[in-house]
């Protein structure tokens, strides 16, 4: 071997002790995919890349998370059985798209008042480690969110009872119970199916939180918005098990430190988005908020009241505490309150 072929060949060698150590120590980084349903910009994928950028940077480099957002992975209503089978690591999921199989944690989604998304995120969280719902036993929760609460977006002006009789309104879980009792007729789908639905006119208008009017560019359709400020949308984080349990001590420890946090990170995130996206609504496409008369809104409550007591009669004929858990959550809702 000839001088020159010595220097290079301790270069490379150099090169190859030296380049993991700038990453992290010892072996390669581990690989977790996550799945996501809705598109890159909106916000269960913007609280994904937040959750995968600080884990990256709390291990230190020794994991590596792939996001994979607007359902290339895995769809909305596929999210829970594919991760239990493994087709991901992690998958994000919204509650409402399967109302019966999360009784207990939907029952954030009733309408009991939880004023914004840090606090129904916080909630959302407490109700799920006092009650560990059957539904999550095979899977780890890595964390658990909920959108801001949810208004009407239309095509047309609703401002009573009788604009919104028969209208074909998209809602779905604890949304889709409210635009009932109000006398719409609603139609569920996930979130990702509504742009078309909206824009061949199959729905007049959704039920959801106001963030959706830009990220999803709703305002260009619905011109108009009828403040109820009602049920929000409950979401999970969760991870395949063997994944879990393949992952060092020390990297679960920082995704468990990371639970609440992103929770209510994401709480905030959403609650400063909606009004960042309501002012865009308004310079953008002059978009008329529409506040219900105090005579109008009375009417508007009477018709909501029963969803409660309702719901606890399901939940009793399911062989569960319904009262204990509506309970629960006007408890929680008091203690985080600020
Ligand atoms: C939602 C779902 C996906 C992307 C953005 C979103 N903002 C609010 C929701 C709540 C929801 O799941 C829905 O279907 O209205």
């Amino acid at each position: 071997m000839n001088t020159i072929s010595r220097v290079f060949l301790m270069i490379i060698l150099a090169a190859c002790l030296l380049l993991p150590a700038g990453s992290h120590a010892g072996g390669a980084a581990i690989g977790l995919t996550y799945a996501n349903f809705p598109p890159a910009n909106t916000f269960p994928c913007v609280q994904m890349e937040r959750w995968k950028t600080e884990v990256e940077k709390r291990t230190g480099g020794k994991v590596k998370i792939n996001t994979f957002p607007g359902g290339t992975l895995l769809g909305a209503k596929a999210m829970l059985d594919g991760v239990i089978a493994g087709q991901a690591d992690i998958g994000c999921l919204c509650m409402a798209y399967q109302p019966g199989r999360f009784m207990v944690t939907n029952a954030t989604g009733l309408p009991l008042g939880i004023p914004d998304a840090r606090t129904g995120s916080l909630v959302l969280l407490d109700l799920f480690q006092k009650y560990r719902p059957e539904a999550f036993a095979k899977v780890k929760v890595l964390t658990m969110f909920t959108s801001a609460p949810t208004n009407i977006m239309s095509k047309v002006p609703i401002r009573s009872l009788e604009d919104l009789k028969g209208l074909d309104l998209r809602g779905s879980g604890g949304a889709a119970q409210v635009l009932a009792a109000l006398g719409a007729n609603p139609v569920g789908m996930p979130m990702p199916a509504v742009p078309e639905a909206l824009q061949k006119g199959v729905v007049k208008g959704l039920l959801s939180s106001l963030e959706v009017m830009k990220d999803f560019n709703f305002a260009e359709l619905c011109r108009f918005v009828t403040m109820t400020d009602t049920a929000i949308y409950p979401f999970a984080v969760v991870m395949n098990l063997d994944s879990w349990n393949r992952l060092p001590a020390d990297v679960r420890k920082v995704m468990e430190g990371l639970r609440a946090e992103q929770a209510e990170w994401t709480g905030r995130y959403m609650d400063r988005h909606v009004r960042e996206a309501m002012q865009w609504s308004r310079e953008k496409y002059k978009v008329e908020v529409i506040k219900l008369s105090p005579a109008e809104k009375t009417r508007w409550d009477k018709r909501l009241r029963p969803i409660v007591a309702k719901w606890i009669a399901g939940a009793r004929a399911k062989g569960l505490d319904g009262e204990a858990i509506v309970a629960d959550i006007k408890a929680f809702m008091a203690k985080r309150a600020q």
